[in-house]
């Protein structure tokens, strides 16, 4: 299969965060690796004039999804800390929208798309179809995946710039349960640049 990049369509990123790197304090086993695959498609899509997205988990520091307040989750992406920002070594270029998620201390919010301005963002960009890597695979970005295909968006997962916590889930569980619900599933060398 082959595909060619054409005005509508945007890419997105999600939560590509260093808490969320090897020695970060929420890791996703062989995060990093996604991070150069992710600069040839952000150098792909900048080159084409393409909208990009990257949503950052952003939360306050008494998060509801953190242990200390009987969450899941260690401590992780505190608004404003080194562990919340963008990996140095991604190269997102000017223009990208940033979308900060999960804001609210009473609320998780797994999806990019939950209270926040990205719907709103993609439909003035006279986005139809959107392209998503990130981490984590069976979390922020499954969530994400469905939500968008809930608003009709073609979708498109990024199979060789995600990564999942429960190293496991990442063909074997959430790939196959983004593809079921109608995503499709590319690599780099299908969009043949
Ligand atoms: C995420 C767990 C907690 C994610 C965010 O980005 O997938 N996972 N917060
Ligand atoms: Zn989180």
């Amino acid at each position: 299969m082959k595909l060619d990049l054409a005005p509508g369509d945007a890419l997105i990123l999600v939560d590509v965060q260093n808490d969320f790197m090897p020695g970060g304090s929420l890791a996703v086993p062989d995060g990093d690796k996604i991070i150069p695959v992710l600069n040839r498609y952000l150098t792909l899509f900048h080159t084409h004039g393409l909208p990009i997205f990257a949503t950052r988990d952003w939360h306050p520091p008494d998060h509801c999804s953190f242990a200390q307040q009987g969450g899941p989750w260690p401590p992780h992406c505190v608004a404003g800390t080194p562990g919340a920002a963008f990996p140095g070594s991604l190269e997102l270029p000017p223009g990208t929208h940033i979308i900060s998620k999960a804001t609210n201390p009473e609320n998780d919010a797994y999806s990019g798309f939950t209270e926040t301005p990205l719907n709103a963002l993609l439909q003035s960009s006279g986005s139809r179809r959107v392209f998503i890597g990130g981490v984590a695979a069976e979390y922020c970005v499954l969530n994400t995946v469905k939500e968008a295909l809930r608003h009709h968006y073609a979708t498109v997962v990024l199979e060789d710039a995600v990564r999942a916590m429960d190293t496991s889930a990442n063909h074997g569980g959430a790939l196959t349960e983004m593809t079921q619900l109608g995503a499709i599933s590319i690599h780099f060398e299908v969009l043949g640049a």
